[in-house]
């Protein structure tokens, strides 16, 4: 490589931003790398066309960034993910780098209309849910505050599944994202690295090794090579890099069993090592301990480590200042793993004694924790960690060694407080908690909302709290305002630039100018219209897509998210079934009309989550053919909600669903999605809700159940959900419709154990808090009738849900951890 300032080669001239100028370069990537000209491209090569010419004026600025990172000579980030929920990059990318209405009029000029093409482009939905989206977010937001840092992942071939309803019932198809290629990625043959499997572990020998180093002869090795994706910053100002491995087998054809004839073992090993990154595994209500995922995680986070040491020694020369030029993000314990590999590293190949081992790479690791919940902690067995990883389950027992030597000496720890500091749990079958590592190998470990924050000091990190009290602090969770705001909802991103000008572009705070807009009767009626168009835009889309009428004129309601219980969809579908029991009864009553729309994802081992999107179904199917609720009262589950979805239907809500059981959503970030668009948010006292509502203002939030520590309290004293099941009259009569097949005729007992869970032990507090919940609903019925106070609170949400951009979050993180900015 030419080093900078002494290249001889012409430099590419400046690119103009004009619409002739664009357009030509468009038909002249169609023509060169495509192969085709105007009258014979499809819409797929516009697209892909459109896609390189942005990509053209990314990698401008990405060589710049490049060279200005290098020049900088400073600590660079590096956010360890096994997820990336990105979905599409085309308007991500034009809108970042300034050019999408220049694009948009090159294309038109062109007789191509921009959003036939954007809709053609797959989503890359290398991702479950929130956990993914917020890297996702952090990417963008990293960018643009001038962060400098590496997105790692892996590249998988089949993302998230594509789910269909059939019958009303998920099924999961594999979704094929990669099936026209993907013009965003470039591969980097040159920087593949060997990850090894299993085998065995020896003394090292030679006359200068340390009595910790050692020599792992690992069985099975696979090649991990990179695919690199720019990130564009807003305004083009940094690009970073996400940085995808893809596993191959050593040698494709491996010779020797070739020549021998062994054809189909060749081609087991090229297949087994293929199989690496083939799947994104689901995120389940418990972590299964399957030996791929816990492969997929070794694979990556050795290969991400060995690259981010590489080119460590490359700019700096020397190992031990790792921790001032490295910060490293886990993203969860799914990366955890990576802190015994840098052990393994420091020890094994650069000779280091354990302690100088250790301080450095507590000086460089950092853990952000994304649950609660004890049945999602990651811990492997044993015997499966030492089969496949037989040195760093060496390095993981002499870390617990002195870990717990440490508690010890500090005193203050009983037997029972040691077993839980422990890094393996001794109760039943030997695990290695994920968690635990994660913790001891971090000199930061963050929860994601305030609550969430508290929670884990009084739970699953108490004694390690005890024991390291400074190392816990609280990051909580924001969105990125340009995706968000700016380009998923463009008519309430123009009614807001009229009003107050340009400033929040760039400072999402700044949305705080239009708080005096919202008492003003005709910016409500600006902002009731543009809520009015999205919910005709959402309206068409449903009719297309799953042949759904649903009349914009009605208060659309919605709850969208992975379905799991603690989330409760459920009790939004109790409380439907209430409502429509109500409105049957009292007809007469001036019932807000309403749409509740239902969407999200199964893990397809989730029985109860998969009867639950079944239920929504045979509620659906029985409301909408009553025609005494006709015009009050639909609902429809929306198939294969994904980013893309998100991005029409956060637009289009008046009503935002947030009601997980309070203590059990680490933060949410759907919640803040809907209110920056001007949804009014329904929800519990769970996650970031609380911080929304300091923010937004209690008048303009519908707060509703009890708290986190009456949850815990009813759970400790002997709730019996069948007392408050035996007061509530609404409650009864609903559980009773679903639980004797008023919904499901044709299979009458298909919802009795789900309703038998609530009424025997009632994990999530579903009938604990249905009162209160369908109590508030009727208060969002009365202020639905006053269109102006409904309008104005939705405007206070916009105009006060600044604080909650990704960029502030970011800043946070780059300020107090990674000590960048
Ligand atoms: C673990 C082991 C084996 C297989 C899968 C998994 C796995 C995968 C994904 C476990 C969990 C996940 C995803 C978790 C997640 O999305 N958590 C959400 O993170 C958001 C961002 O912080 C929060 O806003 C949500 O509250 C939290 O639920």
């Amino acid at each position: 490589m030419t080093p900078k300032g002494q290249t001889t080669l012409p430099k590419p001239a400046p690119r103009q931003f004009d619409p002739d100028v664009l357009a030509r370069e468009i038909v002249e990537r169609l023509t060169y790398r495509i192969g085709k000209d105007a009258t014979a491209a499809q819409p797929h090569d516009w697209l892909h066309a459109v896609i390189l010419a942005i990509r053209d004026r990314v990698i401008d600025a990405w060589i710049d960034s490049t060279h200005k990172t290098y020049e900088e000579q400073g600590r660079r980030v590096y956010y360890l993910s096994l997820e990336f929920l990105i979905g599409r990059l085309m308007r991500d990318a034009a809108s970042n780098m300034e050019m999408l209405d220049d694009m948009q009029a090159a294309l038109a000029k062109l007789g191509v209309e921009i959003d036939l093409i954007a809709a053609l482009e797959p989503d890359a939905a290398l991702g479950n849910g929130g956990l993914g989206r917020l890297a996702a977010c952090f990417m963008e937001s990293m960018a643009t505050v001038d962060v400098p840092a590496y997105g790692y992942g892996i590249r998988y071939v089949n993302g998230m599944f594509r789910q269909e309803i059939s019958d009303g019932w998920q099924v999961e198809l594999p979704e094929t994202w990669l099936a026209h290629g993907n013009p965003w990625e470039f591969e980097r043959r040159e920087a593949s690295y060997e990850i090894g499997f299993g085998g065995l572990v020896d003394p090292a020998e030679g006359e200068d090794s340390g009595p910790h180093q050692m020599h792992w002869n690992p069985t099975e090795r696979v090649i991990a090579t990179p695919y690199d994706t720019p990130i564009a910053g807003w305004r083009g100002k940094r690009i970073n890099t996400l940085r995808l491995w893809t596993a191959q087998p050593i040698d494709p054809i491996l010779l020797d069993k070739f020549n021998a004839g062994d054809h189909l073992g060749a081609l087991a090993e090229s297949n087994r090592a293929e199989a690496l990154t083939r799947v994104l595994y689901p995120a389940d209500s418990s972590s299964a301990g399957q030996e791929l995922r816990l492969r997929q995680e070794y694979f990556f986070s050795s290969a991400s480590l060995q690259d981010i040491v590489r080119r460590h020694l490359q700019y700096f020369g020397s190992i031990l200042t790792l921790p001032d030029k490295a910060a490293i993000q886990l993203n969860d314990t799914h990366p955890a793993v990576a802190v015994a590999e840098l052990m393994r590293i420091l020890l094994d190949d650069h000779g280091l004694d354990f302690d100088e081992a250790w301080d450095i790479t507590r000086r460089t690791f950092s853990y952000t924790n994304h649950t609660l919940l004890p049945e999602a902690l990651e811990s492997w067995p044993v015997p499966l960690f030492e089969r496949l990883l037989p040195r760093h389950m060496q390095i993981v027992y002499a870390v617990n060694s002195r870990l717990l030597a440490e508690a010890r000496r500090a005193g203050g720890f009983d037997d029972q407080a040691i077993g839980t500091i422990s890094l393996i749990d001794e109760g039943g079958e030997r695990r290695v908690r994920m968690g635990n590592l994660a913790f001891a190998g971090s000199y930061s470990i963050n929860g994601v909302s305030a609550l969430h924050t508290d929670l884990m000091k009084e739970t699953v990190f108490a004694d390690l709290h005890r024991l390291y009290p400074t190392r816990i602090n609280n990051k909580t969770n924001g969105v990125t305002f340009r995706r968000w705001l700016m380009q998923c909802n463009h008519g309430l991103f123009e009614l807001i630039r009229e009003a107050i000008g340009d400033r929040f572009m760039d400072d999402a705070e700044a949305l705080r100018d239009l708080d005096p807009f919202a008492t003003d009767s005709a910016f409500q009626e600006k902002f009731l219209a543009v809520k009015r168009a999205n919910k005709v835009a959402l309206s068409n889309l449903l009719r297309q897509r799953v042949n759904a009428r649903i009349d914009p004129a009605a208060l659309y309601d919605i709850q969208i998210k992975r379905i799991h219980e603690y989330k409760r969809q459920l009790l939004n579908l109790v409380e439907t079934v209430s409502l429509y029991d109500q409105i049957r009864s009292h007809p007469e009553k001036d019932w807000a009309p309403r749409v509740k729309l239902f969407g999200g994802k199964a893990a397809s081992s989730y029985h109860n989550a998969k009867l639950i999107i079944k239920l929504a179904g045979d509620v659906a199917r029985v409301v909408n053919h009553d025609p005494a609720v006709q015009g009050l009262l639909k609902v429809q589950f929306v198939p294969n909600y994904n980013v893309s979805m998100a991005e029409v239907m956060i637009p289009a809500a008046d009503l935002s669903e947030q009601i997980s059981t309070a203590g059990m959503e680490a933060s949410g970030t759907g919640n803040m999605k809907f209110a920056v668009n001007g949804a009014l948010t329904i929800g519990t006292l769970d996650g970031a809700n609380v911080e929304m509502r300091d923010h937004v203002g209690g008048d303009n939030i519908i707060i509703f159940g009890l708290t986190a520590q009456e949850v815990n309290g009813k759970r400790a004293n002997g709730y019996v959900p069948a007392d408050v099941i035996g007061q509530s009259k609404e409650l009864r009569q609903a559980l009773n419709a679903i639980a004797s097949g008023v919904f499901s005729p044709d299979d009458p007992d298909r919802y009795k154990g789900l309703i038998d869970g609530i009424q025997t032990h009632d994990w999530f507090m579903v009938a604990a808090d249905f009162d209160s919940y369908s109590a508030a609903q009727r208060r969002v019925d009365t202020l639905w009738a006053d269109q102006s106070l409904w309008a104005q609170k939705a405007i206070y949400n916009v105009a006060r849900m600044g604080w909650f951009s990704s960029d502030r979050t970011i800043r946070e993180y780059a300020t107090q951890i990674w000590k960048v900015l």
